[in-house]
């Protein structure tokens, strides 16, 4: 385990940090399993309502100091994070790996989008605009900027444990904000290295202490930042029955949320499909990180004229899987992320065998020596009717369903009749079907796209989805302004006071 030591890990660790100083009773902690094999990789200790009071008055003090640092300056920080996390994301990598369980290929391309949000949060250090507008009074000149906004909260799901966080605060730290990050519990050691590895360049630069903060702990510490008033944003990436409850707690003292949730997302494949790309597709969709992502291929809507042959070549792709300890490259998909996982993998199975389901790859738990962790699942296929309860459920396993449509507009309509709606594709070389589904009266999903898979989005664009999925937008494009404030100037450089409106008001 040389990649603990390169990142600086020890057995136990404390888990409350304010940038370059940390805070906990190590003896108190969360213990980190890996589902590679089940041994302990170490613990981080649980931060207490004392500590968290102490990382709040920190984050405030430092955004004061924070906020009149030039942006470009705050952007110059933000790329030596992005040397830091080149020169460790062999290291990184493997540890996201270890500790989450998805392969070596994909904890090396989580750690390179940490890397893609800082460049591009580099660039948009210098291009934090707002727009000039017309005024209808004469003399006045009237423009919108972008303030900093305070203290992003930043709350993570184990899946994605490292570049989740990356794309929120490389964000807010050029926008000027501080930042408290509360990580899966499940993945609490991979937060710690991500410290580590920014307390270096703090440290080297002199960033105020209290820039970017990480507290430990499982749901009550991130209901302590969901209920803070002092926290201008809370950042809640998750299961949707968690973005419920953030929401409510944030909207209840009128608090700025952003959340991206839970998806169900499905690739329609038209008899004019490349089969070769929509079954490629489909299947790094459908299995990579083991179902894992947010973005995970779980429903294909098949053309009825091509219903037979992509069975057959879905079934010879899922023959050639091998799943197994996810640090060796020879393997394709790894284990889930603990047994509560694989049990609602079972669950989601049997529902959909009640329902009417019928497998055309069976599912199962692996067992044997090199499984020993019991999270190790075979990647399934069920043949379903799209009304089935089970198939509008996120699971968060590799099942994957498969329902037949006879014209675009109804396999349209099945791929929107679900509560969520972050990602979507059509496979495709017909113009005027790719077209609609990109329509207005298509796809009701945050991302849909053409001859490309559900998953894999790139850091450029917004991410986010509608319905349940919570409506926010995070990593590209604007999304940077979720971060700020916006405040709208209206300057009159005339000899009169002009009212707008045609008001005239003398006495
Ligand atoms: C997530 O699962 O929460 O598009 C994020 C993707 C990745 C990000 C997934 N770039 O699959």
């Amino acid at each position: 385990m040389d990649f603990l030591k390169k990142l600086n890990l020890k057995k136990e660790n404390k888990g409350t940090c304010t940038g370059t100083e940390w805070q906990g009773k190590v003896t108190d902690g969360i213990s980190s399993y890996t589902p590679v094999d089940a041994s302990l990789i170490g613990s981080v200790s649980l931060t207490t309502k004392k500590e968290y009071e102490l990382v709040v008055k920190k984050a405030q003090a430092a955004f004061l100091e924070w906020r009149q640092w030039p942006a470009p300056r705050r952007g110059e920080i933000v790329r030596q994070i992005g040397e830091a996390l080149r020169n460790n994301k062999e290291y990184l990598g493997r540890l996201v790996s270890y500790e989450m369980g998805k392969s070596l290929q994909e904890g090396w391309g989580e750690v390179q989008e940490m890397i893609d949000i800082c460049d591009f949060a580099v660039g948009l250090s210098r291009q934090l605009y707002g727009l000039t507008i017309h005024s209808e009074r004469p003399g006045h000149r009237m423009y919108e900027q972008y303030h900093p906004l305070g203290i992003a909260g930043i709350i993570t799901a184990f899946n994605f444990p490292v570049a989740v966080w990356s794309w929120n605060t490389m964000l807010a730290l050029v926008c000027g904000d501080t930042c408290i990050w509360k990580p899966s519990e499940k993945t609490p050691l991979c937060a710690v290295a991500c410290l580590q590895i920014v307390s270096g360049v703090f440290k080297e630069n002199k960033v105020p202490e209290g820039v970017c903060n990480l507290i430990s702990g499982a749901r009550e510490a991130g209901e302590w930042l969901a209920k803070d008033s002092r926290i201008a944003l809370v950042a809640a990436t998750g299961s949707t029955r968690m973005g419920k409850a953030v929401a409510a707690m944030v909207a209840a003292r009128l608090g700025r949320s952003l959340l991206e949730l839970g998806g169900n997302n499905a690739i329609i494949i038209s008899k004019d499909a490349d089969l070769n790309i929509a079954v490629s597709g489909a299947l790094f969709g459908a299995v990579g990180t083991a179902g894992q992502r947010c973005t995970t291929t779980r429903r294909l809507i098949v053309h009825e004229a091509v219903y037979e042959t992509v069975k057959k070549k879905l079934k010879h792709a899922y023959a050639q899987l091998k799943v197994g300890d996810p640090l060796n490259p020879a393997n394709h998909v790894g284990p889930l992320i603990d047994k509560e996982a694989v049990q609602l993998y079972l669950n989601a199975i049997t529902a959909c065998k009640k329902e009417g389901g019928r497998f055309l790859v069976e599912g199962g738990v692996l067992e044997g020596k090199a499984y020993k962790s019991g999270c190790y699942v075979k990647p399934c296929i069920a043949e379903v009717k799209a009304g089935f309860k089970i198939v509008k459920e996120e699971t968060f396993a590799p099942i994957l369903y498969l329902i037949k449509y006879k014209d675009l507009d109804e396999a349209i309509a099945i791929q929107n009749d679900v509560p969520q709606g972050l990602s979507s594709a059509i496979m495709t070389l017909n113009l005027r079907e790719a077209e609609q589904f990109l329509s207005h009266a298509g796809s009701d999903c945050g991302i849909a796209n053409v001859n490309i898979g559900t998953s894999g989005a790139e850091i450029g664009g917004a991410f986010g989805g509608e319905k349940e999925t919570g409506g926010g937008r995070e990593s590209g494009s604007d999304a940077w302004k979720n971060y700020m404030r916006r405040q709208t100037n209206t300057i009159n450089y005339s000899t009169a006071l002009p009212l707008a409106q045609g008001i005239k008001f003398t006495i």
